[in-house]
């Protein structure tokens, strides 16, 4: 090799090394404090989950990137939380998926009612290469997905009223978190969806403002809904429960890979780890409720379906053939 190509070999290797220790250098001094917002409650297995991965983040990453994490909508939570992460905030949404509807149409239909039979179906449809475009499109708007499957459970009807068909609902004022997706999907079985935020939702039903609710078993037991008026549920499944995380591209961007490896590495097994061992206590969940009084009965599932066909139309914004492509994935897992 001639002294010109061995010096041009060994300057670049320097360069590398520098650029290597450069990037290292950069780890080693890099720190970030992000606050992490939800709206559940402590006894809820995802608040313990976010707590889990929170630190099992920070102590991987040696202290450097700290999620301090707020249950109960202390911070902005719902849309207003998803507002913070597009401002680009040091912040940390959870939220469910339709919440990311407004920014990205498809997301609505990702979390459209009845679409599910089983918590595995919807993992596996999350990582179908139409949920990778979803979330594509997603960081376009400036939001950056790192789990969409933190499952709490499938949302049924919670009142005091035995309800079976949508008929029974006329008239019924149910509570519904306040996206439009749960909106629609109540409306369109035949109550008059009433939103509220979840902190206010227990005296609301106390006081009579609403009729009852709807929320998984995890949520009736964690929050003591059945300590309420409400004994009687509906088996409906009308809407799979499930919470994204979100952070901001900018702010994303801004952590060394190493961190951001550990940082999506983290969040994915917390997901994983969640829906298994709900998955493993629902049965005695739905037990212990039982134990305190609450009943459940099935309901007429064709009515049902039937009332909520009009929500399987794309809506403005989505892909054409969104929903196609939904339905054929699921029909190829079953
Ligand atoms: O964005 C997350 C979910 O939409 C929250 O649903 P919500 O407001 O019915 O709360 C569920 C409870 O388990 C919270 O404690």
């Amino acid at each position: 090799m001639t002294i010109k190509k061995t010096l041009s070999v060994l300057c670049a290797g320097l360069l590398l090394s520098l650029g290597t220790q450069s990037m290292a250098a950069q780890s080693e001094d890099f720190k970030l404090t992000l606050k992490l917002s939800h709206v559940f409650s402590p006894a809820e297995q995802l608040t313990k989950s976010m707590d889990a991965v929170a630190a099992s983040i920070l102590e991987k990453t040696g202290g450097a990137i700290t999620i301090q994490t707020f249950p109960q909508a202390q911070l902005p939570a719902y849309k207003e939380g998803v507002e913070q992460v597009v401002r680009g905030a040091n912040f940390i949404s959870v939220e469910d998926p339709s919440f990311i509807g407004d920014y990205v149409p498809d997301f609505k239909a990702l979390y459209a009612p009845m679409l599910y039979r089983s918590f595995d179906e919807y993992v596996k449809l999350t990582q179908t290469q139409l949920v990778a475009d979803m979330k594509a499109k997603a960081e376009a708007q400036g939001i950056k997905i790192l789990a969409l499957d933190y499952i709490y459970g499938f949302r049924n009807l919670i009142t005091q009223k035995v309800i079976t068909t949508p008929d029974d609902l006329k008239g019924m004022k149910i509570r519904t978190p306040g996206s439009k997706s749960y909106i629609d999907t109540l409306t369109a079985m035949g109550a008059v969806a009433t939103p509220l935020p979840w902190g206010e939702t227990l005296s609301a039903v106390q006081q009579g403002v609403v009729d009852g609710l709807e929320g998984s078993e995890f949520t009736n037991i964690g929050t003591k809904v059945y300590e309420g008026p409400t004994k009687n549920v509906a088996n409906t499944h009308h809407i799979l429960g499930t919470c994204g995380v979100y952070i901001s591209t900018k702010v994303w961007d801004s952590i060394p890979a190493e961190y951001q490896a550990i940082i999506q590495d983290e969040f994915s097994k917390g997901a994983n780890d969640m829906v298994e061992l709900l998955k493993s206590q629902h049965g005695g969940v739905v037990k212990e409720l039982e134990s305190y009084g609450v009943k459940f009965n099935d309901v007429d599932g064709d009515a049902f379906r039937s009332a909520l066909a009009p929500l399987y139309i794309e809506q403005p914004g989505m892909t054409p053939g969104v929903f196609k492509t939904i339905f054929s994935e699921l029909d190829s897992m079953r």
